[in-house]
């Protein structure tokens, strides 16, 4: 199996094998093969009777008596925990960092103040008469009470439609609290408690709701107020955004709170003098994973890679300094950095690895930390080992989507409506839309099945959304330029890429941000003349390289609000007959949205194609315009 579709990807792999470098690759195949138990979700770790595993006639039950469907659903809505907790926490900093805005202190500012009092109103915060401080301060302190709330309702669940908001509450799932559904389900799946694997997937539904309707929601908006909220613009991606005669800085992880100061660090006149003393041309910031997409958003930083590229970025030996804070990095790094001049930094006190430098961030002391970081990549310029080697490759994008801005552009003039969208669904012109998201895998060829689901998807006239390591996979393959619609999307596609001049995949942003997408859901429904609620919509979801918990949260909060969801593997359940029934065929009785598990990206395109077929024919729409 190749190991990446990627050009330079696969030039560095080519490198790392010449140096004898391991990568995630390497042992990935070190681990095979890897213990069945555990993938099929029948281990379990839960007491200290066990571990126990379930062996069909040995040993059907563990030492307590809890059986594959208890185990394999334990061990999964632990993981919704894990993911919802990593995005949930995301968000609580981000209201941090409010809030810290709103008392004048520290280096941030609201930056969008009509988001601001947009966020406000959601929470039936009054707004008239007061200014964006007293505003600010009052929308923080309720995002930081949504993540202790004990009883009611996660007021941003409202954002959805009626008939969703009814549904949940019917069945007991509205999230009441962003923690206290997280704190649940580790309650729920400790020995001796839940048993029910029904009963333990309700509540995972729940606790994936607090965080795409409450944590990760919150993340996104604040992050809007605070930093911008994003608006189209061009930039670059690949490794060969790296800039041999430049200061290159890696700014790799998840929160923009610390992206966003060392971006505006790297500006400062007296760090760029320095740089120039030191021989260098200036100051280069680039991201991978997740903060890359936040500051590629908002300000057109170059991205130099996705999650698989983590390790071979810094083999370019052209990164003088990779600064890393939460999620999604690899502690692989720390001993790979030992083979280059690359200074790993880590910043947060929740993400430290043995060995490596500690630069410790705070929101408070902010800039003074960004600087020191861009100080730190500075004075390593000149301790570069020999001439770096870095891949030429790079492409042009066009990225910044929002569930505000996206579809006015369908109507070719800027105006807050989601007619236009809704028209050429209606029309049949589009068949509809999905939301292709999630990680990198080393079991699938990097990028491979991102980029042909999404390929596939165009070509039938389905306008693709993309967040994440996916958005990034596409970027690279330059699926996100607006010229790109003439050579593979369909007639009815294509009309719409030229009259408005967007790529045919929309790049909305990081993980967290997904939480754009169920907004962009709710506002169609909203437009009317596409049903009633969410799982009325020609619309469907896929993670074709998933690897992350998170990434299991995003899954179920979309299935929670109604949306098939394609896997590209299936969740380490499969020794649960009756648990995967439930999520494969079940759950779309109660929700509305169920899983698929596809492996084949373009069967898995053809599957929500098929769906999205099936939401027009249920809405009564005309055949598509061009099929
Ligand atoms: Ni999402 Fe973004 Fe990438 Fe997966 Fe990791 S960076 S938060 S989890 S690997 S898409
Ligand atoms: Fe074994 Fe039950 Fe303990 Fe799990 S909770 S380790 S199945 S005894």
């Amino acid at each position: 199996m190749e190991r990446s579709v990627d050009r330079a990807s696969q030039e560095m792999l080519d490198r790392a094998k010449q140096a004898e470098r391991q990568t995630v690759w390497d042992r990935f195949e070190q681990q095979d093969p890897q213990c069945k138990f555990g993938s099929e979700g029948l281990c379990c770790r839960v007491c200290h009777m066990g571990p126990c595993r379930i062996i069909d006639k040995k040993s059907p039950a563990g030492v307590c008596g809890a059986d594959a469907d208890t185990i394999a659903a334990r061990n999964l809505a632990r993981m919704i925990a894990a993911g919802a907790a990593a995005h949930s926490d995301h968000g609580r900093d981000v209201a941090h960092a409010l809030l810290l805005a709103a008392g004048g202190g520290g280096d941030y500012k609201v930056q969008d103040p009509l988001k601001l009092r947009q966020v406000a109103r959601d929470y039936g915060i009054a707004v008239d008469g007061a200014d964006d401080a007293q505003v600010a301060k009052a929308v923080a302190e309720r995002a930081l009470a949504d993540f202790g709330q004990q009883e009611g309702e996660l007021a941003l669940t409202e954002r959805a439609p009626a008939r969703r908001v009814a549904l949940w509450r019917k069945l007991g799932i509205t999230p009441r609290g962003i923690d206290r559904e997280v704190v649940e389900i580790m309650h729920r799946t400790t020995m001796g408690v839940d048993t029910d694997y029904r009963n333990i997937i309700r509540q995972g539904l729940r606790c994936s709701l607090a965080d795409g309707w409450g944590g990760s929601m919150i993340a996104t908006d604040l992050q809007d107020v605070l930093f911008g909220t994003p608006s189209p613009l061009r930039a670059q991606v690949n490794l060969g955004v790296l800039d041999q005669e430049m200061v290159n800085i890696i700014v790799h992880g998840h929160e923009p709170t610390l992206s966003e100061v060392v971006v505006a660090a790297a500006h400062d006149p007296e760090l760029q003098k320095l740089a120039r003393d030191k021989g260098a041309k200036g100051i280069n910031v680039a991201g991978i994973c997740c903060t890359a997409n936040e500051i590629l958003m908002r300000h057109g930083v170059p991205i130099a890679g996705n999650f698989l590229q983590q390790e071979l970025a810094m083999m370019t030996g052209a990164v003088d300094v990779m600064m890393v804070d939460v999620q999604c990095v690899m502690p692989a790094l720390s001993d790979l950095a030992r083979h280059y001049h690359t200074k790993l930094v880590t910043t947060s006190p929740k993400a430290k690895i043995p060995g490596v430098e500690h630069v410790e961030f705070s929101e408070e002391r902010a800039m003074e930390v960004g600087k020191e970081i861009v100080r730190r990549a500075v004075e390593n310029f000149d301790q570069r080992e020999g001439a770096p080697f870095i891949p030429k490759e790079k492409m042009d994008l066009v990225g910044g989507f929002t569930a505000e801005s996206v579809f006015n552009f369908l109507g070719g003039t800027y105006r807050s409506t989601y007619r236009p969208l809704n028209d050429a669904i209606m029309d049949g012109r589009l068949r509809g839309a999905a939301g292709v998201v999630g990680c990198n895998h080393p079991a699938i060829t990097h990028d491979w099945a991102h980029i042909e689901m999404a390929k596939e998807l165009i070509k039938n006239d389905v306008l693709v959304v993309t967040t994440g390591c996916s958005a990034i996979a596409d970027a690279k393959a330059g699926l996100l330029r607006p010229e790109v619609a003439f050579e593979l999307a369909g007639k009815g596609l294509q009309e719409i890429c030229e009259t408005v001049g967007i790529p045919p995949v929309l790049h909305l942003g990081s993980c967290v941000d997904n939480s754009r997408i169920l907004m962009v859901l709710s506002n169609m429904v909203a437009e009317g003349g596409l049903g009633e609620d969410i799982s009325d919509l020609p619309v469907a979801g896929a993670a074709p390289e998933w690897m992350s918990e998170k990434a299991v949260a995003i899954g179920f909060y979309f299935v929670a609000s109604g949306v098939y969801t394609v896997l590209g593997s299936g969740f380490p359940i499969a020794g649960s007959q009756n648990l995967t029934k439930l999520l494969t065929e079940e759950l779309e009785e109660e929700v509305g949205g169920r899983f698929a598990f596809e492996g084949d990206p373009v069967k898995a395109a053809q599957l929500m194609i098929e769906h999205i077929e099936a939401k027009r024919k249920a809405l009564k729409l005309r055949e598509p315009m061009y099929a």
